[in-house]
């Protein structure tokens, strides 16, 4: 078996060198040479400093004394590179690096087993999401993501210079996947969203990743509820089989998920809070404080995930389809141990009222023209979602900034690297 990695830490003990190698694997393969064995190679892994890139001829070892991780009986050990200068940063966690140098540093510590397990997990909630998916019928697309006009407001827009007009960065793919289901009548895609949020929060990156989905021929708001609840179950059941040493590694322990999970009104939302004495105070939408509050409160309850079904409609986008009462719509959050981890609802489909919504809005219909059309021939009742990839995983491993779950982090002051 030839295995390769990096040169994670050495200890001499006496007669015997122990060389530990972060490959592959979350926990690094031990590497023993003795000298009375093989006096060769005993010198060759001495030798080694910390940071080479080896690959090494060898076999598990049928006597595994290490805690730390495989132990194997090394044959040959080939060195590809040596590092030309000591490393910037402490990867075995003796001293645990601030944020700001993980940060700096990932794609180095990515040799430490506790930022590979996270960034292992995340591979996962991918591999899973898109398995579902398909599974379900959904057909992954890929959409633009440079725009002429944006979903999510205008206040939020990064601008780009697209040769003689002015373009953005695209923050959802909203206005593409119901467009799309116009013809495909399930689509999915596995995108960045790109947000000029400005303030600096835990909970918020300015890229972030998102799974989106659409649904079409939907005969309410419940289609689309359910299709979120049966993924994100499958999403965290998933990984809490397939896992286990990346959430060991962690100190996680993920409970199974099953479903329904618990529907909430807006307005139900609202009156936990206050009858739990939280004061309250906008009436159309919930602040951090808030959700964070509403997150204990159903904790406690046996709730780690609940849906926030009926938006007013003041807080909400153009596109989700109104009551007939006019001020509560179809769109919902879906909340995990007291954070928002996805949006959605279902849509206005009905040509006439989405043009009266994007009115009634404060935006030019002339600018959406192109998304307008595809509400002219056929357009079935239809809904979704995005789902956010880091703040899931965020919860998930019950990480204490977003940050954490990004490799190479986009924030207010992070362009590099
Ligand atoms: P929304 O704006 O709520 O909805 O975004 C969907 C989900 O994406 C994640 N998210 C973010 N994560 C980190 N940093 C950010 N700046 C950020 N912005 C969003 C959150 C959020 O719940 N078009 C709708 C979705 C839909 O209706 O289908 C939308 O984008 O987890």
């Amino acid at each position: 078996m030839r295995l390769c990695g990096w040169v994670l830490r050495s200890k001499v003990i006496g007669k015997v060198v122990i060389v530990e190698v972060s490959g592959s694997s979350v926990k690094p393969y031990v590497l023993v040479g003795k000298e009375d064995v093989d006096p060769g190679l005993y010198n060759t892994l001495k030798d080694l400093p910390l940071g080479s890139a080896i690959c090494f001829e060898g076999e598990p070892s049928e006597t595994q004394k290490s805690k730390r991780g495989v132990e194997y009986n090394v044959k040959s050990v080939k060195v590809y590179s040596k590092p030309s200068e000591p490393l910037p940063v402490e990867l075995v966690g003796k001293v645990p690096s601030l944020l700001d140098t993980r940060i700096k540093y990932r794609w180095l510590l990515l040799r430490n087993p506790l930022e590979k397990a996270i960034f292992k997990v995340r591979q996962s909630v991918i591999e899973a999401a898109r398995r579902y998916l398909i599974e379900n019928g959904f057909i992954e697309v890929h959409t633009p993501k440079i725009v002429a006009a944006g979903a999510e407001g205008g206040a939020t827009l990064f601008k780009v210079q697209y040769f003689e007009r002015e373009a953005y960065l695209s923050q959802s793919p909203q206005l593409y996947k119901q467009m799309l289901v116009s013809s495909l009548p399930r689509v999915f895609e596995i995108t960045p969203y790109f947000r000029a949020e400005k303030f600096n929060t835990t909970r918020h990156l300015n890229e972030s990743w998102g799974i989106d989905v659409e649904q079409g021929f939907i005969d309410g708001l419940e289609d689309v509820l359910n299709t979120l609840e049966n993924l994100v179950a499958f999403i965290v059941n998933y990984v809490r089989e397939n896992n286990k040493e990346e959430l060991e590694t962690l100190g996680v322990e993920l409970p199974r998920i099953s479903t329904p999970f618990k529907r909430l009104r807006f307005e139900e939302a609202i009156d936990i809070l206050r009858s739990n004495g939280v004061e309250v105070q906008e009436s159309e939408d919930l602040s951090d404080q808030a959700e964070r509050e509403l997150g204990k409160i159903m904790a406690e309850k046996g709730h780690d995930l609940y849906f926030i079904v009926g938006f007013p409609w003041p807080s909400t986008g153009f596109y989700y389809m109104r009551e007939e009462d006019g001020y509560h719509t179809r769109k919902f959050d879906l909340d995990y141990r007291g954070l928002e981890i996805a949006s959605g609802g279902q849509r206005e489909h009905r040509y006439e009222r989405l043009l009266e919504a994007m009115k009634l809005k404060g935006l030019d219909p002339s600018n959406f023209s192109f998304y307008l059309e595809a509400f002219k021939y056929g357009m079935p009742p239809h809904g979704g979602f995005g789902l956010g990839v880091e703040r899931l995983l965020m919860q998930m491993l019950g990480l204490s900034n977003i940050r954490e779950a990004a490799i190479f982090v986009r924030d207010r002051t992070r362009l590099i690297p």
